[in-house]
């Protein structure tokens, strides 16, 4: 070889290992720690940090020994083909062979006592989703528990004090385990009625694969009894990962409750589509009509088409389109036209209802809070736990990086919520707390006070929520499309002065997402 031509040979060659180290070195910076405390995560104050580690265990934050009824489950963890209609069946991780698991249905003021054995080949947690319950019963693995082992069991010990309609799933690599098809529904039934149903029912929408859609287990529309005349209370539960546009066709309909939060004087609707993200719960109340039935479907708003790169890195977070996602009500024909309903106006939580006198419901824009904090979503290409994928931040970090929010017991705490997602959902979720939401994009609420656990926030969208420090603990506040969360989108919100000998990591395979 010639000697200019070696010499540039050489120099590529130079540039070419150098750039393969660059990446390598990149890739393997991103990776986690085999082992991370929870409560010892970054903070920017350094003194609280200390006393986090410190502090009082979670271990020892559990229910008070109070003498309430007690309802007792057992559910076991185990494996079960499922078949979802259309031909298709799953391999599925199940709780007691079925999915959803079995409805765990209790009493408000119930001591709930779940034992939960473990079969399977890996470990589970139940998370209890929206249940404002002691941090040591909140199922997340390496921050109140270490994942269930395979061949163990663990029991689960609380009161439910609110009433409403709540789900439960493993917090154990919670993506691949609720997609697969642990979770179920968890109902608390309210002590003191005011409205008789003649019937109630509850539908989980849930999605496999990304491409399968099931009500209640099955992709072929669930077919629920009815009777003229009767006032149906339809709980619906989102335990998938897209966002779910559904209506109610053939009846006139009230969102009753969002997120086991009672609607002050909810109004009539008629086929207006409500976004469910996921994680959240709506309860709707309408009549059969004297010789028609009524349908609930998904309905295609004719979204804009996902973009390349949402298509090679990750797709489930487009809004969920399928006719799968139906479900009816009653013998009679539909008397509405399914394929009009794209044109109907979206449901709005900030307008829906009346408001209360606000001495009623202190928590607003005007009060004094004792914690204000920002949170920026957002995703972008790079290394995320050694891979090169879309991550999901958090004012531009990922987990384990991204600040904790610090609360003190009685704090009153504000979060502003801003997405800036091109065109990513993000349903914000808070444990062990119910939020109020304030505002959305800087307007006030006009409606009835709305209180949730998950907030769908989509892109270009902000809101500001608030919630009274009064559970500690330390707590996650992620993402819901599991997937966001597993690539980076969750944090934690630690009370000072709590701590937790468990580890989230390779080390302990303790993996919360
Ligand atoms: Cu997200």
């Amino acid at each position: 070889m010639k000697s200019k031509t070696k010499f540039v040979f050489n120099m590529l060659l130079g540039l070419l290992l150098l750039f393969g180290v660059g990446i390598y070195s990149l890739a393997k910076l991103s990776e986690q720690p085999v082992s991370m405390n929870m409560a010892n995560m970054p903070s920017g104050k350094h003194d609280m940090q200390q006393m986090s580690s410190s502090g009082i265990s979670v271990t020892k934050l559990t229910e008070d020994t109070v003498e309430s009824p007690v309802k007792t489950f057992d559910l076991t963890a185990e494996e079960a083909v499922i078949d979802i209609g259309n031909g298709k069946t799953i391999q599925a991780w199940t709780f007691n062979g079925t999915v959803p698991g079995p409805e765990i249905r209790v009493q408000e003021g119930d001591r709930v006592i779940v034992h939960v054995k473990n079969t399977l080949k890996e470990g589970v947690t139940i998370h209890w989703h929206g249940v404002e319950l002691p941090n040591a019963e909140d199922g997340v693995a390496g921050v109140t528990q270490d994942a269930i082992p395979p061949g163990s069991d663990f029991t689960y010990n609380f009161i439910a004090k609110h009433a409403g309609t709540y789900w439960y799933h493993s917090h154990q690599e919670s993506e691949k385990e609720t997609g697969k098809g642990l979770y179920g529904a968890f109902i608390v039934e309210t002590k003191h009625p005011t409205t008789v149903y003649q019937r109630e029912i509850v539908s989980i929408l849930h999605e496999w694969d990304r491409s399968t859609f099931t009500v209640d287990g099955t992709s072929l529309g669930a077919k629920y009894a009815a009777k003229p005349g009767d006032l149906v209370l339809l709980r619906l539960i989102n335990s998938g990962d897209a966002t779910y546009n559904m209506t109610l066709t053939g009846s006139p309909f009230l969102v009753s409750a969002i997120d086991a939060h009672d609607i002050n004087e909810p109004t009539e609707l008629n086929e207006r589509i409500i976004e469910i993200g996921s994680g959240q719960r709506y309860d709707l109340v309408f009549r059969m009509p004297e010789s028609s039935g009524v349908k609930l479907v998904n309905v295609d708003k004719n979204e804009k088409q996902s973009n390349i790169v949402k298509r090679l890195f990750f797709t489930s977070s487009s809004t969920a389109k399928n006719r799968m996602l139906q479900a009816t009500f009653g013998d009679g024909e539909v008397t509405g036209n399914v394929n009009v309903l794209a044109q109907q106006p979206f449901f709005d939580m900030t307008t829906y209802g009346s408001p209360v006198l606000q001495g009623n419901d202190p928590l607003s824009i005007n009060a004094k809070f004792d914690a204000q904090y920002d949170l920026t979503l957002g995703n972008m290409l790079g290394f995320f736990n050694g891979v090169f994928t879309m991550k999901f931040t958090i004012n531009g970090q990922t987990f384990p990086n991204i600040p904790m929010l610090i609360v003190k017991k009685g704090d009153w705490v504000r979060i502003h919520i801003q997405n800036n997602s091109p065109d990513n959902d993000h349903p914000i979720h808070l444990h062990g707390h119910s939020f109020k939401v304030l505002t959305h994009n800087g307007e006030p609420l006009s409606g009835s006070p709305i209180y949730l656990s998950t907030i769908l926030v989509k892109p270009q969208e902000s809101y500001d929520i608030a919630f009274v420090a009064d559970n500690p603990g330390l707590w996650m506040i992620h993402c819901h499309i599991l997937g966001h969360a597993a690539n980076g989108m969750d944090m934690m919100v630690n009370y000072e002065g709590v701590s937790t000998p468990y580890s989230v990591g390779s080390k302990s395979g303790n993996r919360p997402d």
